[in-house]
């Protein structure tokens, strides 16, 4: 794979079997603000470590996939602004034209299956959009996951969603869904997004038990969400959460935000608009989700 350069430490932790987890870049260089994006980064790589595993945060820099980001890469996709956002279908663009990109959920989970890798930890995912009947704006990674066989651990998909809506192209797309510790599908910066969901595991054992039961099955032919709930203690408050979305939503429409740019723009109007609030609930979702994902690999 000569455009793909797979760093030592994760090359030798998958040579060796060893518990490795994938995080996604998009997060670190559109999804947070700088310069604290830095920091959760590092953050994130080290809560994976002092569970064990192996952290392997993926992105695209000068035309090559980089599974597996030494310092000076991480401080390159948390400051260059020139850093795009990259789904699936833009790895190969980004290839060809030495660019260099964030991967979002979709690409990233592409490379990590390539690469051998079986867990990967991240936010949110992103799914159907509010305004999808007249938009048709529903997110790659729905696709790529129904595609792709995979473990994400995440705190269900973007409340900025049509959760009900996502749930249902995730059923028809044939991707499995547990709760951890919950009959309720997360609602990203909320605890509970209101949705049922029909399994529940309560262990990263049970988790590595159903993941050994794809296998058996054959081949899995798509992904497992683990839905990991953000705690109580930590959610946004919700009526604050239902006002501050409902703006942000007004106004990504009144601006004209279109495609790539939407996830992103209602994601700092919340930040801004709920005093920071936003960010601690979206960064407890994902400290939360890294650590499990760990747990995960390393009881696989
Ligand atoms: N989770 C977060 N923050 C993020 C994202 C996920 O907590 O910024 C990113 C992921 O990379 C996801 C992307 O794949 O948002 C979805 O973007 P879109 O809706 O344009 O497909
Ligand atoms: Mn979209």
């Amino acid at each position: 794979m000569p455009l793909t350069e797979v760093t030592e430490e994760v090359r030798d932790a998958l040579a060796e079997r060893r518990p490795v987890v994938a995080l996604e870049s998009t997060i670190i260089a559109q999804g947070l603000p700088r310069p604290r994006n830095l920091t959760v980064a590092l953050e994130l790589e080290q809560r994976v470590r002092s569970r064990g595993a192996t952290p392997a945060t993926i992105a695209v820099l000068d035309g090559r996939v980089r599974i597996g980001l030494d310092g000076p890469a991480l401080e390159r996709v948390a400051e260059d602004t020139s850093v795009r956002k990259l789904g699936s279908r833009d790895l190969a663009p980004a290839l060809a034209t030495r660019a260099s990109g964030a991967t979002t959920v979709s690409a990233t989970a592409f490379l990590a299956a390539r690469s051998g890798i079986r867990l990967f930890a991240t936010g949110g995912l992103g799914g159907v959009h509010r305004a999808w009947a007249h938009s048709q704006d529903e997110s790659a990674d729905l696709r790529v996951l129904a595609q792709t066989a995979i473990t994400v651990v995440c705190a269900g998909v973007k409340s900025i969603l049509d959760v009900p809506a996502t749930l249902q192209r995730l059923e028809t797309l044939g991707v499995g869904v547990l709760g951890y510790r919950t009959d309720h599908f997360p609602g990203f910066y909320l605890t509970s997004s209101g949705e049922p969901l029909d399994w529940t595991v309560t262990s990263p054992r049970e988790v590595a038990e159903v993941i050994r039961a794809r296998e058996e099955l054959g081949p899995p032919s798509s992904a497992l969400i683990v839905a990991n709930p953000v705690p109580e203690a930590r959610q946004l408050d919700p009526d604050l959460h239902d006002r501050v979305l409902r703006e942000a939503l007004d106004a990504c429409a009144a601006q004209g935000i279109t495609g790539q740019a939407i996830t992103p723009f209602l994601l700092d109007f919340l930040t801004r608009r709920t005093g920071g609030a936003s960010l601690e609930a979206n960064l407890a979702a994902v400290y939360g989700n890294v650590t499990l994902a760990a747990q995960i690999a390393t009881a696989l």
